[in-house]
């Protein structure tokens, strides 16, 4: 019989190769060690220091899975397993890694030409171009298929077209270099991605205005894309049509999510429990009590079933056999359970939770957005539901 160890309850090790287990103790390391004593200052004044994504990249954490152009071409469990490290130490940091890795180098390597990455991906990779993904508008958020940004004909520079309209809630537009932008084209109707480089902009055709005073995701930059005439290049369209080019991009960082938020939760449940063993109140610890101790066993049972159903997910993904709603679960399940979890055991730290330097308060406020941007939760129901059902609800 082997002895129940907390800080890994259904030995998740056991579905990790020795690759992915080295992976995540690199990750866990350089997480613990650079990112973690910065983030208390950066969540308080709202600062993201981009130096991080070239430390990342160092580490051959960025864009992990692609097999080419120098990335490391691991497997989905290890970039899960990168993330679930990154995040728990703040969602914030992770859905800086995520952007880069998944939503701009995931489509550049999906749906770029040969020139587009031979272009863009060594740079993203080392982390010395920042890239940012623009779907989400003002008024269409869950529904991005009613996009309202257009990409024309240009009028003048021949080669080009055209894109005009705005881009908001984007994670890194402002410090990013190579902005992804999914517009309909006027002719067809039809959604196409568009790599826009900053530094080929005229003046007054790109502006990245900066969303300050967020109550959650501080750690991370955030802002609008507004487009005014901005010319592209032709040759800088991506090679794919219709939503399914930025939802294949999705299908990554959702996983990434799902495996991410688990790092969060974990955080959680181990500052609560050292909290709980050391604060007594009515002259015994707080941890001897059943209440607490049910509080920490949730936790910790949805991290483990979570990370397995992630794992899970992660190998069916490699082999070709995941199927997009099972991504909708996991996403949905480990952002809902980390969210639960992480605001009952908030509730471990008394008036002190109040305080950031115990780190809980931060985990509750990101894990809302979380459970927020790739999908509300709410909408993942009803991918799942039109699986079962094949009756679609959105509309
Ligand atoms: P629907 O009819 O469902 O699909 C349209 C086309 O897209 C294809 N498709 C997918 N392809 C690959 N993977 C998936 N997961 C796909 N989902 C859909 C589909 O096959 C179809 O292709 P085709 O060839 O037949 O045209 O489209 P709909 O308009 O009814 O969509 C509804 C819905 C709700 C499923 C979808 O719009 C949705 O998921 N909404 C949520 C919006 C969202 O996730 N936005 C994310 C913005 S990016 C972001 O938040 C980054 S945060 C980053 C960070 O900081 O970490
Ligand atoms: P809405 O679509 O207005 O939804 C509001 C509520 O209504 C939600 O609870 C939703 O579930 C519910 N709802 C909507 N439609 C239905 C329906 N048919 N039935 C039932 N309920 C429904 N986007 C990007 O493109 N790139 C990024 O890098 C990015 N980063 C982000 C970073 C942060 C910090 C945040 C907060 C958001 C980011 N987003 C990004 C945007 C994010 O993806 C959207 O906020 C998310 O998709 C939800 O869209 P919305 O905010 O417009 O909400």
């Amino acid at each position: 019989m082997a002895r129940f160890n907390w800080e890994d309850s259904l030995s998740v090790k056991n579905a990790l190769t020795p690759e992915e287990l080295d992976i995540q103790e690199t990750a866990r390391a350089y997480c613990q060690e650079r990112l973690l004593p910065r983030v208390l200052d950066a969540y308080r004044n709202e600062d993201y220091d981009s130096e991080i994504l070239k430390e990342m990249g160092s580490l051959g954490l960025l864009g992990a899975t692609i097999p080419t152009h120098g990335c490391a071409g691991v497997s989905s469990v290890a970039s899960g397993l990168i993330a679930k490290e990154v995040e728990r130490v703040d969602s914030g940091y992770r859905s800086g890694m995520s952007v880069q890795s998944s939503l701009v180098m995931g489509p550049i390597s999906e749906h770029g030409t040969a020139e587009q990455k031979d272009r863009f991906l060594p740079q993203l990779r080392d982390g010395t171009m920042i890239g940012c993904f623009g779907l989400t508008e003002p008024n269409h958020g869950s529904d991005p298929g009613s996009m309202e940004t257009i990409a024309r004909e240009h009028p003048t520079k021949k080669g080009y077209f055209s894109l005009s309209g705005s881009k908001t809630w984007i994670t890194n537009s402002p410090i990013a270099d190579l902005l992804i932008v999914w517009a309909k084209l006027e002719t067809t109707g039809k959604i196409r991605g568009f790599l826009i480089e900053r530094r080929e902009c005229p003046p007054g055709t790109l502006e990245t205005p900066s969303l300050k005073h967020k109550n959650g995701l501080r750690a991370s930059i955030t802002g609008m894309i507004l487009l005014d005439n901005c010319p592209v290049p032709a040759e800088n369209m991506l090679q794919v049509e219709g939503l399914k080019g930025p939802f294949s991009c999705l299908n990554s960082a959702r996983y990434g999510i799902a495996f991410g938020t688990m790092g969060a939760l974990e955080d959680c449940i181990t500052r609560a429990r050292t909290y709980a063993l050391d604060r007594n109140q009515f002259k015994k610890p707080l941890a001897s009590y059943q209440l607490i101790q049910k509080k920490l066993a949730d936790a910790l049972t949805d991290a483990a079933y979570g990370t397995l159903a992630a794992i899970h997910v992660g190998r069916l993904k490699d082999d070709g056999e995941m199927a997009p709603e099972m991504i909708s679960m996991i996403k949905r399940q480990n952002c809902d359970r980390a969210l639960t979890g992480a605001r009952a055991l908030q509730e471990v730290f008394g008036g002190n939770a109040a305080s950031d330097e115990y780190h809980i308060g931060r985990h509750v406020a990101n894990l809302f957005v979380v459970q927020t941007y790739e999908g509300q939760s709410d909408i993942h129901s009803l991918i799942i539901g039109r699986g079962i059902t094949g009756l679609q609800a959105f509309h």
